[in-house]
């Protein structure tokens, strides 16, 4: 795969995260070369690594920041076992609940070395709202003392959000629930996102290319 995505601290350039949730896996493999350079990293979440296989990490991070959403939320040892797997495949970022508690979220900070966690607060979809909106605030305020960084906050929602924004300072957030979900890129950036994690709108696009230069043109014109 070519392309000017890089390994290691996320860069903000596009303010994209794509969501590579295709199980088609020539679908995902094209889908992620066409966007490399448009997008500022990879997701790969449990849809492609089911499909694929786990070296699928390591064939998009030869060229790309992937972050593996796994959802980590077990026993810290767990955690640990699960992060030094995604990182051994060239994984870059992490995304793990909090609701396992601050020692799990710590397990995977620690097992990191460096690479970057990002933990869970509440969820984009309307069933975010039964459980983990309750304790969004308190799972922001982990993040932060567990070394997180970043937050995963919900798109669809940018009043939470704000609120959630500050509580963490400058940790990064990355939101999710653009497009399919009914989130728009550019009201969820005014409230604090740093870039909008975007699967489907894109994977599913007739050109994934000009649906994620619509979206960064979106972005820019907040
Ligand atoms: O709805 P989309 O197709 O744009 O995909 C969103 C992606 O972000 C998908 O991989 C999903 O698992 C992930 N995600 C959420 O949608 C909502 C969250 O709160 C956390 C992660």
């Amino acid at each position: 795969m070519s392309g000017t995505l890089r390994r290691g601290v996320m860069r903000l350039q596009h303010r994209i995260v794509a969501a590579i949730d295709a199980t088609d896996v020539s679908r995902a493999r094209f889908v992620a070369k066409v966007l490399a350079g448009r997008v500022d990293a990879l997701k790969v979440n449990w849809p492609l690594v089911l499909a694929a296989g786990p070296d699928i990490v390591r064939e998009f991070a030869d060229s790309a920041y992937v972050l593996c959403d796994f959802k980590i939320a077990d026993i810290p040892n767990t955690n640990r076992l699960i992060v030094e797997q995604a990182l051994a495949r060239g994984a870059s970022g992490i995304i793990c609940h909090a609701f396992a508690g601050e020692d799990s979220v710590r397990a995977c900070v620690e097992a990191a070395q460096g690479a970057e966690v990002f933990v869970v607060t509440e969820m984009s979809h309307p069933g975010g709202q039964e459980f983990t909106a309750k304790h969004a605030e308190e799972f922001a305020r982990l993040a932060v003392r567990a070394g997180a960084a970043g937050i995963i906050a919900p798109a669809t929602r940018p009043e939470r959000l704000r609120i959630l924004r500050g509580l963490v300072g400058d940790r990064l957030i990355l939101s999710p629930g653009v497009g399919a979900q009914g989130g728009k890129p550019a009201d969820a950036i005014r409230a604090g996102a740093d870039a909008v994690i975007v699967g489907r709108a894109l994977y599913e696009a007739s050109d994934p290319a000009v649906a994620a230069k619509a979206i960064a043109a979106e972005i820019q014109a907040r």
